[in-house]
């Protein structure tokens, strides 16, 4: 399958609530308080979040009084307003060439696809023709050490790495002098999963960057929170937990083929307008796109 199709399947219930849900609800209906109503649940039902569906009902509402409306054209609105909201997130990440090595941190709660979302970043900045090194940030587990080593033999991307239970700071701190050392373009910085409740894996993540900024003062040139979108809701709480901690400069939305309920992009664009930087739609290396507004839309909505 390839990335589209994964995508299109991944979104295949949600567009066909959302989009197929549509016209099914506006059929032979008036535009009256009932149907907006609908409208609006089924909005929520899909993720968009309680505000954005909100607010996309009552401006439907406001520019549609009055007039005779069928699913097809509600459907088109829709989509136009989603690409509005997504289109200036939709942003890919950009390595500095001027930052050598260009530092980024990757965070975000356990299991949510930070090492192979590295993998795949790593992947795509290699093709790019970048030199690309790797630090296994996340020493909490031998397992999670390993699993970054077999993706930089994969990827063809060296791996700083220590001990399971060594500190996690110091690693971060030795890659990016080796990075210096080795010319490398691009640094990635694997670390554990947390949870915002744990308050010292939370400060282990302060001190990482205080620590990193010893080598490098404007280091982590971006920090990157990994969000699984079959979580819903929830990544609104993670945004703001871990940006309350460390400056988030993008977001990478993984599983996307999976149970997505897709309209958590448009929330979280609606609300804190973070770059979106790619979507992951499975577990290998191919299997992490550039996030496009239109493309996301559609499958979202589903064809005429
Ligand atoms: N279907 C699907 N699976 C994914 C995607 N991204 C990651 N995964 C899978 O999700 C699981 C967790 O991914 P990891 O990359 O290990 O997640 P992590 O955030 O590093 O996890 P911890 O280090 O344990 O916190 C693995 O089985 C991945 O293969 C994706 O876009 N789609
Ligand atoms: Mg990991």
């Amino acid at each position: 399958m390839s990335f589209f199709e994964k995508l299109r399947a991944g979104f295949s219930r949600t567009s066909q609530r959302v989009g197929g849900g549509i016209v099914a609800l506006f059929k032979g209906r008036m535009l009256d308080d009932e149907v907006l109503e609908e409208l609006e649940d089924m909005l929520v039902g899909a993720d968009f979040g309680p505000r954005m569906a909100a607010r996309f009902v009552a401006s439907f509402a406001e520019s549609h009084r009055g007039m005779e409306v069928d699913g097809p054209e509600v459907r088109k609105v829709l989509m136009k307003e989603m690409i509005r909201v997504l289109e200036p997130v939709a942003r890919p990440l950009v390595v500095d060439a001027a930052k050598k090595p260009f530092v980024v941190l990757v965070v975000g709660v356990n299991g949510a696809g930070k090492t192979t979302t590295i993998a795949k970043l790593a992947h795509n900045a290699r093709k790019e023709g970048h030199k690309v090194m790797l630090a296994a940030g996340d020493t909490f587990r031998a397992a999670a050490i390993e699993q970054l080593v077999i993706w930089g033999d994969r990827t063809g991307c060296p791996v700083v790495a220590k001990q399971a239970g060594a500190d996690s700071a110091a690693v971060a701190f030795e890659a990016i002098e080796k990075a210096r050392q080795d010319k490398a373009d691009v640094l990635f910085v694997d670390t554990a999963g947390r949870l915002h409740n744990r308050s010292d894996l939370m400060a282990e993540l302060e001190k990482m960057v205080r620590v990193m900024r010893k080598v490098d003062p404007s280091a982590p040139h971006a920090t990157l929170l990994v969000l699984d979108a079959t979580a819903g809701q929830n990544v609104i709480a993670q945004v703001e937990t871990f940006g309350g901690l460390v400056p988030l400069t993008g977001l990478v939305m993984t599983k996307l083929d999976g149970t997505a309920r897709g309209g958590i992009l448009v929330a979280l664009a609606e609300r804190f307008g973070l770059p979106v930087h790619a979507i992951g739609v499975g577990e290998g290396v191919d299997d992490l796109q550039p996030f496009s507004a239109e493309v996301l839309a559609q499958a979202i909505m589903g064809e005429d």
